[in-house]
């Protein structure tokens, strides 16, 4: 694995004296350690991650790249922080996020630091352009996402809960290798299926219903991201031709999946195909979203993106339709951009008649 902290050092350029990072995920991605409170990088130097007592020996025994350092308890971390950063005089720093209340806080301890700067930019150019070994991890995660979503087709029956279903894959996703799911697992059944985001509760099952299945299993902290849209029984013919619409939609935005694609183009790809059988607005959402080691981050594949897509790029191929008091369908996989072509990294098992 490359030091990405040294990555980002030289990105700072002239710019800044520094960077600091507090968002949980940003602190993982550079350390391998998750569960400090920050972590500063100057842009020469040791980085220091700052650490409360809880976790302070599992900082010492896995983060990676850094030097640890104890909050006391009763001490604040972005107070300790900062004295740090006074003492070496770094005058121009960049950080990944903070809250209001934080940024005011960490800014009234700073008295020589001139410029204090959101970039999360910064760290989201490495996270984006995914390692080999991340995507092997991801590639992972997909296999055994593809794992749960046959134990959905194997377990929908009418008379069946939709967190009995959740259960199983969950179950299922575990016990082949998964960590943990990234995201409340979904089987949103009958009219809950018209909700793009339905849940998994008490609904059982019925004849003729759509199931959103929309699940995702964890590698090493790396995810995946599936959905798929199961009928118990027979599908009806308007079941059926919805189908069609949304498969077809999803297949043309995979092909547009290309290195030098605006996001917003692979969006609209989808979205015109849906859109020219009367059904735009039945098509709340962006097309997809970059997958990694959180489930949602960049780049984003909706309308307004300003992204574009480049080679190791992992995102999500989502589209769908949405008819209250009818149901909804939802075709959705975990893409890998390439030089060349794309690929699915979850595959197969589509609308399936139960
Ligand atoms: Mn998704």
């Amino acid at each position: 694995m490359r030091n990405r902290i040294k990555t980002l050092q030289k990105s700072l350029g002239e710019s800044f004296d520094g960077y600091l990072v507090t968002g949980d995920t940003n602190m993982l991605y550079f350390t391998d350690f998750q569960g400090a409170t920050t972590l500063l990088i100057p842009k020469d130097g040791e980085s220091i991650l700052y650490v409360y007592g809880v976790n302070y020996e599992g900082a010492r025994a896995f983060a990676n790249n850094c030097r640890v350092e104890l909050v006391e308890r009763g001490k604040d971390a972005l107070k300790k922080t900062a004295k740090e950063v006074e003492r070496q005089k770094l005058k121009k720093l960049a950080f990944d996020t903070m809250t209001f209340q934080a940024h005011q806080k960490f800014k009234k301890a700073l008295k020589k630091t001139a410029k204090l700067e959101a970039k999360s930019e910064f760290v989201w150019r490495l996270r984006r352009a995914k390692e080999a070994g991340e995507i092997k991890n991801i590639r992972e995660a997909a296999r055994l996402t593809v794992e749960g979503m046959k134990t959905a087709n194997e377990t929908i029956r009418p008379g069946l809960r939709e967190r009995e279903i959740g259960a199983e894959i969950e179950y299922t996703m575990r016990k082949l290798g998964s960590y943990g799911v990234p995201f409340d697992t979904i089987v949103s059944s009958g009219p809950h299926s018209a909700f793009p985001h339905g849940g998994c509760g008490e609904r059982k099952l019925q004849n003729g219903e759509l199931v959103i299945v929309d699940i995702g299993a964890t590698y090493k902290n790396y995810r995946a991201d599936m959905s798929r849209t199961f009928i118990v029984g027979r599908a009806s013919t308007r079941q059926e031709r919805l189908f069609s619409i949304v498969e077809k939609a999803q297949d043309a935005a995979f092909r547009k999946m290309l290195r030098g694609t605006k996001a917003s183009k692979v969006d609209a790809t989808a979205r015109d195909i849906i859109e020219k059988e009367g059904y735009g607005k039945s098509f709340p959402h962006g097309l997809g979203h970059g997958v990694g080691l959180e489930v949602h981050e960049k780049p984003v594949l909706n309308p307004t993106s300003k992204d574009v897509l480049e080679a190791g790029d992992v995102v999500t191929d989502e589209p769908g339709i949405y008819i209250v008091d009818f149901g909804g369908i939802r075709i959705e996989d975990t893409v890998l951009v390439k030089k060349d072509n794309p690929e699915r990294l979850t595959t197969g098992l589509c609308f399936l008649e139960k």
